[in-house]
């Protein structure tokens, strides 16, 4: 009997986790006109008219309201974007990204 000693092959286990997903904040304020936050909710977002109305009616009411979740890099050019169309028409509309969970 031989002393020798062999070891099994070590598996390689992979395991691949899902990017973390980032929400879009809409945040209130006193003086972007409805409208205005309605019609940027739907070029930037893509939502529909009723959805875009209730997303801005929401934030109007409680103070803030999630527009959307993406992966990071997504949430933050959309909130970015969407912001610089409310600053370029002279509004103090923001739009800020936090990580889900
Ligand atoms: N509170 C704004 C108004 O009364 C509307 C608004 C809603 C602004 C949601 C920003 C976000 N005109």
């Amino acid at each position: 009997m031989s002393d020798i000693k062999i070891s099994p092959t070590p598996k390689v286990v992979t395991k691949t986790e899902r990017p973390r997903l980032h929400k879009v904040i809409l945040v209130n304020d006193d003086f972007t006109p409805r409208d205005f936050v309605v019609k940027v909710l739907k070029s930037e977002f893509r939502v529909s008219e009723s959805q875009a109305h209730q997303v801005m009616y929401t934030a109007h009411t409680r103070g803030t309201c999630v527009v959307a979740v993406y992966t990071k890099d997504v949430a933050e050019t959309r909130a970015t974007r969407a912001t610089e169309a409310g600053r370029n028409n002279g509004y103090p509309l923001l739009f800020t990204t936090e990580p889900e969970q």
